[in-house]
């Protein structure tokens, strides 16, 4: 079935009214929900009509229609991708086996946590976006700050009907507890250390959409490779959604940069406290910020050599990034690979059997692809004829996972001491006195059509309305 239902209570593909004691289950996990949206979704925005799109179909083409909605009202459901005829498994020891319709009992505990880690980070992320809406730069920026909380919301309502569906009591708990954890709470914390971190101003939100809702195409994309259909098949339709927060990530923090680049062409300025003066956010603070949730956003995919990521590869549970495209006889006994380690003070590559290494290699993965978002930002001020490139910083910079967790290493790669880490700080990190900046540039911009000073306007307007639409009606 590829169009949605929306007569159901819960908008869905999986016919759902055929499975009543399924239905009443999540019909019962519904109002807690939305008790959880209204208490911790986008604070004070209940009454907002938004420019919202909503899935209506689950193929390709003309799988979303757009409209006036209050976000309370927001159809989230339940859309898997369109099932592939005699899916295969394509990696791991059940290589070319039916791919799986149920949890096979010995997976059981390792896919439940999978579900439950991938389903945390979707409430999580709104949690620390939900202030962001009183001080958005504009209404064209506020839409789509909207657009992306609800459907990290569609995202959880995803793995939630995983865990009702094929795991019983325990997933039902498990679904329970994905509403009662919070992100930066002190004793119910969310699973992820990025995901506990604020999300304070705009600039941390286009940061966050761009590198770590990237973590999530990457990690969706391993698990749109599992032999457990359902999970690959409901992964593969988030994945449609997510490509446009990524958009939002890297046209957000392209568009502070083209600002910052006008203002220092027009005044033929380049020190950073003269230009806070004119009201624009410095390249130095943004590559701090950078730094900052590059560095926070690598610890998400775990440690570099994990027995984890070994057993979930071999099993079937999570395949590579584009493993179909991949050279290699996907079950990788035998293989190796290289990873950094400190030997006497210094980041030496070594060789570890592959397996253990499969969270290396999709932060391998990730990092080529977001360095060449910022290779694409770099453009933009070489087009306005400016001399200073943002890059990332180097893999062992600000870990706190994984071997290089407690080393200190300097942006370019040298293990340094821990008085020459607290000298530099400041200058690598975004610091208290940076972020108290650009908190102080954060103001509402509610008439359509009007941008905050310290961001360019888009080029061109949401579903080809145009920049002065009015994406939010505040009634
Ligand atoms: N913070 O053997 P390891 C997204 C834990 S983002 C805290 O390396 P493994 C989104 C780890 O749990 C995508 N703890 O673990 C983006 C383990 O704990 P236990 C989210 C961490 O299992 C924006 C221990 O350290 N999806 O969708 O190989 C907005 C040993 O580590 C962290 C997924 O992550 C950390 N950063 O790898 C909205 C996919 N890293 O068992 C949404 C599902 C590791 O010893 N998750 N630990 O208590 C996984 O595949 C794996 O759980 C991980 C960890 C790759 C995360």
């Amino acid at each position: 079935m590829s169009t949605i239902d929306y007569t159901d209570k819960i908008p869905n593909n999986v016919n759902l009214s055929e499975d009543r004691t399924l239905q009443r289950a999540l019909e019962h996990w519904q109002p807690n929900y939305l008790n959880w949206w209204q208490d911790m979704g986008p604070d004070g925005s209940h009454g907002f009509d938004v420019y919202l799109r909503t899935a209506t179909s689950t193929t390709p083409d003309g799988w979303a229609q757009f409209g006036h909605v209050k976000m309370p009202d927001y159809r989230w459901g339940i859309f898997l991708a369109q099932p592939e005829a005699d899916r295969r498994i394509g990696f791991g020891d059940h290589r070319g086996e039916a791919a799986w319709q149920d949890v096979p009992g010995e997976h059981r505990a390792n896919l439940r946590r999978i579900i439950v880690t991938q389903g945390d980070t979707e409430p999580a992320s709104v949690e620390q976006q939900r202030h962001l809406g009183k001080t958005a730069p504009s209404q064209y920026d506020l839409r789509n700050l909207f657009q992306v909380n609800v459907e990290e919301g569609r995202h959880l309502w995803a793995m939630v009907y995983l865990l009702h569906k094929h795991f019983g009591r325990d997933g039902r708990e498990e679904a329970e507890a994905l509403l009662e954890r919070r992100s930066g709470d002190q004793d119910n914390p969310r699973i992820l250390g990025a995901f506990n971190e604020e999300t304070p101003d705009w600039l941390a939100f286009y940061m966050f959409t761009y590198f770590t809702d990237r973590d999530g195409k990457f990690q969706l994309c391993a698990l749109a490779e599992s032999a457990f259909d359902p999970l690959s098949r409901t992964t593969r339709f988030m994945l449609t959604e997510e490509a446009h927060h990524m958009f939002v990530g890297e046209s957000g923090v392209s568009r502070v940069i083209q600002r910052t680049c006008e203002v220092m062409k027009q005044t033929g300025l380049e020190d950073p406290a003269e230009l806070r003066r004119h009201g624009v956010i410095d390249l130095p603070t943004i590559q701090r910020y950078l730094n900052f949730h590059y560095s926070v956003t690598i610890d998400l995919f775990g440690a570099d050599q994990s027995s984890n990521a070994a057993i979930f590869y071999s099993s079937g549970l999570k395949g590579r990034y584009e493993e179909g495209k991949r050279a290699d006889d996907h079950v990788l006994k035998g293989a190796h690979y290289k990873i950094l380690d400190v030997r006497d003070g210094v980041l030496v590559e070594k060789e570890v059997p592959m397996l253990n290494a499969l969270n290396e290699v999709l932060r391998d993965d990730y990092i080529r692809d977001s360095s060449a978002g910022v290779n694409r930002w770099n453009k933009v001020i070489e087009k306005a004829g400016l001399p200073f490139r943002l890059s990332v910083p180097h893999k062992a910079f600000n870990r706190h996972i994984g071997s290089f967790a407690g080393l200190r290493v300097s942006p370019d790669g040298r293990v340094i001491g821990e008085i020459e880490w607290q000298a530099n700080v400041p200058q690598w990190l975004a610091s208290e006195e940076d972020r108290a900046y650009v908190a102080s540039l954060m103001g509402r911009v509610v008439e359509p059509g009007r941008y905050a000073n310290w961001i360019a306007p888009p080029p061109i307007g949401i579903n080809k309305q145009p920049v002065d639409f009015e994406y939010v009606r505040f009634n």
